[in-house]
């Protein structure tokens, strides 16, 4: 039996494809309300195809608890928030979950931690709680997720994945483990490469990310298509550029990176600035919100309206949103925040926030498209008289750019 602690984004997914596929899950977290949702049959987030894996888990007799259980493998898959200001990770929650887990492991159970953590956190920071409780016989591994958001059913079942561990023995054991579902390559190694590699894979993205935001920038200043330029350069074999956007979200890409500034900071250069470059991108759409106000003769900031709160398409996620932060940033200079909808937000989060896509495009002129959810996809036709500001390159017609 494995014992899945922490149910959220990243745990919940793992325990019930695992019980899905026949191994016998109890999934616990210390949120009770969050436990009495699943108990009732209720999924806590809004993922393709994760009702289905839902109902398959429950047939398979997947489990609930606040409870920690007596078991033989634990997986541990709770948040790693970072600190602003020192931008390393704050590995509080991953060190009480090993310390309540300890409290109940038998003899050389196997502890894997799922969550992600910077390189040298298992040495600085695991096991030494493990070693003070006389518990060296527990087997740490680390398998840092790797789905993405939007399509983590299909992911958990493809990705090759990562398997971190301190003899060959225990890491063939979880390999097995995750073989179970999982049908791509699963390479083990020891844990120190393994906590790089994934930041290391969150690190490239920002850095890639960050440099199509630069040429942006510099095409926007000499009025070249940036979009076009890409697409053209990633026609060469060796050459592989992601798109511009209005920032970047998530609690991954966004945060990763600033662990290996926080850790190096006298080595990280190019990370350091590319972060920068990202953070500094929702600034960028207000500028740009403020130029095609002036080209207009606009005055009235109450008629521009942010389409999107989320931290990219499809998601109903608002973490390190670049609405968010382009809101926060707007407040600073003016006071009264902008118009914005998001479909997937259905709870009120924020002063002048919509509910229904109609009503709030007739309160504005301006639509600035920050998310490219695929209500507005098919929608496009309720644009047409409107300016729009699109930086995520979806809009078929007529608008401005990043
Ligand atoms: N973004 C751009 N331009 C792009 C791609 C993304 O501006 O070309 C923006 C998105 O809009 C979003 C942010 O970047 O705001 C991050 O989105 P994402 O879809 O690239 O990634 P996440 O954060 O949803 O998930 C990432 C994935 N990591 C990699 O692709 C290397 C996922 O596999 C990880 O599991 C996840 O981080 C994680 O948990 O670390």
């Amino acid at each position: 039996m494995v014992n899945v602690i922490g149910l959220g984004y990243i745990g919940l997914p793992t325990a019930l494809m695992m019980a899905s596929h026949g191994v016998e899950i109890i999934g616990t977290d210390y949120n009770g309300e969050l436990v009495a949702t699943l108990n009732a049959g209720q999924t806590t987030f809004k993922e393709d195809g994760i009702e289905e894996l839902f109902n398959d888990a429950v047939k398979s007799g997947i489990r609930f608890t606040t409870e920690y259980q007596v078991t033989d493998t634990y997986i541990i898959s709770v948040p790693t928030p970072y600190d602003k200001f020192s931008k390393k990770v704050d590995p509080r929650y991953v060190v009480a979950a090993v310390g309540d887990v300890i409290k109940v492991a038998p003899q050389g159970a196997i502890m894997v931690i799922e969550s992600t953590i910077s390189p040298g956190t298992i040495e600085k920071s695991v096991r030494p709680v493990i070693e003070n409780a006389g518990r060296s016989d527990i087997n740490i591994v680390h398998a840092p997720e790797r789905i993405i958001p939007g399509n983590m059913v299909y992911e958990l079942l493809h990705n090759n994945r990562t398997i971190g561990a301190d003899d060959r023995e225990t890491g063939e054991r979880v390999k097995e483990l995750y073989a179970s579902f999982c049908q791509g390559e699963i390479v083990v190694t020891d844990i120190r490469t393994a906590e790089m590699t994934k930041v290391v894979e969150n690190t490239y993205r920002a850095v890639n990310i960050a440099f199509a935001n630069e040429l942006a920038k510099i095409c926007h200043h000499d009025g070249m298509d940036v979009y076009e330029i890409i697409r053209i350069c990633n026609m060469h074999p060796r050459v592989n550029i992601l798109q511009p956007g209005p920032g970047v979200g998530g609690h991954c890409i966004s945060v990763d990176p600033w662990f290996l500034v926080g850790d190096y900071p006298s080595l990280a250069k190019v990370i350091d600035e590319s972060m920068k470059t990202n953070d500094a991108m929702p600034a960028f759409v207000l500028h740009r919100i403020y130029d095609i106000m002036k080209e207009k003769g606009m005055r009235d900031l109450s008629r521009v309206g942010l389409y999107g709160l989320t931290y990219k398409e499809n998601v109903d996620d608002m973490r390190e949103s670049p609405t968010l932060q382009l809101l926060e940033s707007q407040e600073k200079h003016l006071g009264e925040p902008l118009k914005v909808y998001d479909p997937l937000i259905t709870r009120d989060v924020l002063k002048n926030q919509y509910h229904n896509l109609d009503d709030f495009l007739n309160d504005v002129d301006i639509v600035v498209i920050m998310v490219g959810h695929e209500e507005i996809k098919s929608n496009f036709d309720k644009l047409k008289k409107k300016i729009i500001l699109d930086t995520r390159h979806i809009y078929p017609g007529e608008c401005y750019h990043l």
